[in-house]
């Protein structure tokens, strides 16, 4: 029998528990492999759940001793906790129990790092820490004391002596922390508006000192703007943020004390691109933001999960865009939305915003869950507007802090604040599917007419849907400005009057809503939106139209590449009053992922291979197009004094180095050079990846494993580019060779996604027709499962696609698929993954 036989948890059984718990105390006697927690934890009976039997959760424990109110107890012990008799009025339960966090490598509760202990309790760690109520709905002040002799000894709040903290805030267990280790800091001070002093610490390993500046500043950035943007305030003496090198996800918002993937902390322009400069600063501000959006107002249960997270993410985005660019920040966000939301929702792990049921809540921490549940907030502030969401949120904090709550919660704050109705709305949480739009127009006596009608595959109501929409007349001016449509019914029609002829429109600007819009628009009028919309994000939308028009057309009709595109993008990339990040971006084409689901969609069976060879010739023709401006725009975009992050610089960056890639395909030497005299890491990976695309990467693979074969960080860049740009027909041995390569950790779950992930990613590649990229990832999979269920279960959603493909193809995807459900003893996580697919 394996894991999977558990039944799913449901939201509809939702009940309380049965005890409040109104303080706990830890006491960790550290070991590698003996280590003593001992929890004293005062119970009394939960009013509102009266007379339930008492179940601590507890799982890979050894209960040394158990009392309650000081007499020893005898508790039946099962595989997932126990149950006890207890008194009916308050009492104080005490365990002692043994764990051994050295071979802990699922890296969930008490573990170790490079001879760290740290802990990882989201969802559902700290039952393998102790015997506790796992659940977020109880809440309670922690006090810790830590025996171990390592010089650096932390947890939550604030610190009462040496190893020894106290968190007054009530808190759920999921957000217990602590970590011991030989640590060095980089510290700062922040004053809060109320004037609280606070010491901000970035705990690393010796010798990375010198990377932790901008984390440090992005943290205060963080801590000033939620002041000022939200009127949150930090509250406690200390903030922690610590680096650990083994980390399943990016970072953990742990109350006070902050755990990073490193790769999200340590940053020198050296070691660390224009690209993770940008991910450090989001993901600190997301962790930092969660101490109010997750920790003082938590979630009552585990399906209420994007409560915390949609807004968080929602949060950290409008924070970036602030530091940043609004409208390049709005189009990365799109680009991350589609590319791992829109295939999720087309795919069998479609699943609401708010899932009803789980077999494995780690599972759920989905771009569904964060990045569409930032989008259902971002519709909700349209619909309000930027007036209504502020008293909404005003009303939430106000009227939730310290909570538990729902998002029965969150939409009733919004109904009070605003006045209005979100029955309908509130289908964007519980309807899973990306509702497709589909557009037709008339124009009447100087009245323009927009008929739209909705459709979801995947669920039966019609959806709350804010379109925005502006006019252009037909000599490029602007005649309606940005409206926002509110669409409820099934079929409804706009209308715009007093028109001197018929208009150009401009659709979901800035993406008002996350639904795909299906709209017959010839490649002449995306080459005029491309031209003429003020709305950023629908510019750079028209010419990712024009780009998958004409892509559809090479690998449909044999087309050559289209003359409209290749002028509309030549004109706007030399065009020195628009931004350069904006401009970089509009030289993307459209993913080969991208490409394989909307030729899917217009029932045409998607071949990898042709894809990534119509991208390529696409690349060709465009570097021909632009040959020769190339080498004067890249010179004017030359940055003058040394490297800086800032958005500016790396903006001019970006379109420096999508201009060199083209111009690699028309001659290497350019990046040759670049890559040799590159002083910062964007100039010189973006070099080495212009190489490696057009198979001329031999020597700068072998010369960037030397001069960064020390860097654990770097080195990860090195693994992952040449796995996901390797050629077809040489990626699947190009990624046997690396999972064979001395520096291939793959207990390491950063340095595993780097070569394994990396690889998964190479559509043409894991794609290969002999099935060898399926067997090659499934493997792997298989291995990690038994180590590792978390990161081994989130890599399999790589074969989330399979009913795009053709019958061989799929049959292929499903036997390798059918491997890893047989595997002995597989993990709760990946049986209910593979039986998702498998269905
Ligand atoms: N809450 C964290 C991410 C996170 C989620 C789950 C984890 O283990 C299952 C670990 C971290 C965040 O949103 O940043
Ligand atoms: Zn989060």
């Amino acid at each position: 029998m394996t894991n999977a036989a558990t039944s799913p948890t449901l939201l509809r059984d939702y009940t309380p528990f049965s005890h409040l718990v109104d303080h706990v105390d830890l006491q960790f006697k550290l070991h590698p492999t003996a280590t003593r927690v001992t929890a004293r934890i005062k119970f009394r009976p939960n009013p509102v759940a009266p007379g339930q039997g008492f179940f601590l959760h507890g799982e890979q424990l050894k209960l040394i001793h158990a009392t309650i109110d000081g007499t020893p107890v005898s508790p039946e012990i099962s595989d997932t906790g126990l149950t006890c008799d207890v008194p009916d009025g308050p009492f104080t339960w005490e365990a002692e129990v043994e764990i051994a966090p050295e071979t802990n490598t699922a890296l969930e509760g008490l573990y170790m790092s490079n001879g760290m202990y740290c802990t990882q309790c989201e969802a559902e760690g700290f039952r393998k820490i102790t015997y506790y109520p796992d659940r977020p709905d109880v809440m309670a002040p922690f006090d810790v004391t830590i025996e171990c002799d390592l010089p650096v000894l932390l947890s939550n709040g604030n610190p009462v002596a040496s190893g020894q903290w106290s968190d007054p805030w009530p808190k759920p267990a999921y957000l217990f922390a602590l970590v011991a280790g030989d640590l060095v800091a980089v510290s700062g001070d922040f004053t809060t508006a109320s004037g609280r002093e606070v010491r901000l610490n970035i705990w690393v390993r010796r010798g990375d000192e010198g990377r932790c500046d901008y984390a440090l500043d992005a943290l205060k950035r963080s801590m000033r703007w939620d002041e000022e943007v939200y009127g949150r305030e930090y509250d406690l003496d200390v903030f922690n943020i610590v680096a650990v090198d083994d980390f399943n996800m990016g970072a953990m918002e742990n109350k006070g004390l902050n755990i990073f993937n490193s790769k999200y902390v340590l940053a020198s322009p050296d070691t660390a691109t224009d690209g993770d400069y940008a991910n450090i600063e989001a993901i600190i501000a997301h962790e930092y933001f969660h101490n109010w959006t997750g920790n003082r107002i938590t979630c009552r249960d585990w399906f209420q999960l994007c409560l915390k997270e949609g807004l968080t993410v929602f949060r950290d985005q409008q924070f970036s865009g602030d530091m940043r660019s609004q409208a390049v920040q709005r189009i990365e966000d799109v680009l991350t939305l589609r590319a791992r939301q829109f295939r999720e929702d087309n795919g069998p792990l479609a699943h609401p915003v708010r899932p009803e049921e789980y077999q494995e809540i780690n599972n759920f921490y989905t771009a569904t869950v964060y990045e569409k549940g930032a989008e259902v907030i971002g519709m909700l502030k349209r619909l309000v507007g930027d007036d209504g969401y502020k008293s909404a949120l005003d009303l939430y904090f106000d009227r939730h802090d310290g909570d538990a709550a729902t998002i029965e919660d969150w939409l009733n704050v919004f109904e009070d604040a605003t006045g209005r109705d979100l029955g309908q709305f509130k289908r964007w949480y519980q309807q899973p599917g990306t509702p497709r739009l589909s557009v037709s127009e008339t124009f009447n006596n100087g009245t323009y007419t927009l008929h739209f009608e909705q459709e979801n595959p995947k669920a039966p109501h019609p959806q709350v849907i804010p379109i925005a929409v502006g006019l252009l007349s037909p000599n490029g001016d602007e005649v309606q400005p940005t409206d926002v449509l509110e669409m409820t019914e099934t079929r409804q029609s706009f209308s715009f009057e007093g028109l001197a002829s018929k208009p150009v429109p401009s659709l979901l600007r800035g993406f008002s809503a996350p639904v795909i819009l299906q709209r017959n628009v010839t490649a002449a009028d995306h080459a005029f939106l491309l031209t003429h919309d003020t709305d950023p994000f629908n510019r750079w939308e028209a010419g990712r139209a024009l780009a998958k028009h004409g892509l559809t057309a090479m690998l449909v009709d044999g087309a050559a590449p289209d003359p409209l595109y290749l002028d509309g993008i030549a004109t706007l990339v030399q065009d020195d009053t628009l931004d350069p990040a904006f401009r970089a971006l509009t030289l993307g084409l459209p993913s080969q992922d991208d490409m394989a689901q909307s030729l899917f969609d217009a029932g045409v069976t998607p071949d990898p291979l042709s894809i990534y060879r119509a991208r390529k010739m696409l690349l060709g023709a465009m570097a021909a197009r632009l040959g020769e401006v190339i080498p004067d725009l890249r010179a004017a975009l030359t940055p003058h004094g040394p490297y800086s992050p800032d958005a500016e610089n790396a903006g001019k960056r970006a379109l420096r180095n999508a201009l060199l890639s083209l111009q690699t395909h028309l001659d290497t030497a350019p990046a040759s050079q670049q890559f040799a005299a590159a002083d910062n890491m964007t100039d010189q990976l973006a070099a080495f990846s212009a190489l490696l695309q057009v198979g001329a990467g031999a020597d700068v693979t072998a010369a960037f494993y030397d001069q960064w074969k020390g860097d654990r960080l770097v080195l990860d860049k090195w693994f992952a580019l040449q796995t996901s740009l390797a050629p077809p027909e040489q990626a699947v041995e190009i990624a046997r060779d690396l999972s064979d390569h001395a520096d291939f950790n793959w207990k390491n779950p950063n340095r595993f996604r780097s070569v394994i992930g990396g690889f998964a990613m190479n559509a043409a590649g894991f794609h290969d027709p002999s099935g060898a990229g399926y067997d090659f990832v499934a493997d792997w999979l298989i291995q990690l499962d038994g180590l590792n269920p978390q990161t081994a279960a989130r890599m399999s959603t790589a074969f989330d696609t399979m009913a795009r493909y053709d019958a061989d193809r799929q049959a292929l995807m499903r036997a390798a698929l059918e491997r890893i459900a047989a595997k002995p003893d597989l993990s709760r996580d990946m049986a209910e993954m593979v039986g998702r697919m498998l269905k």
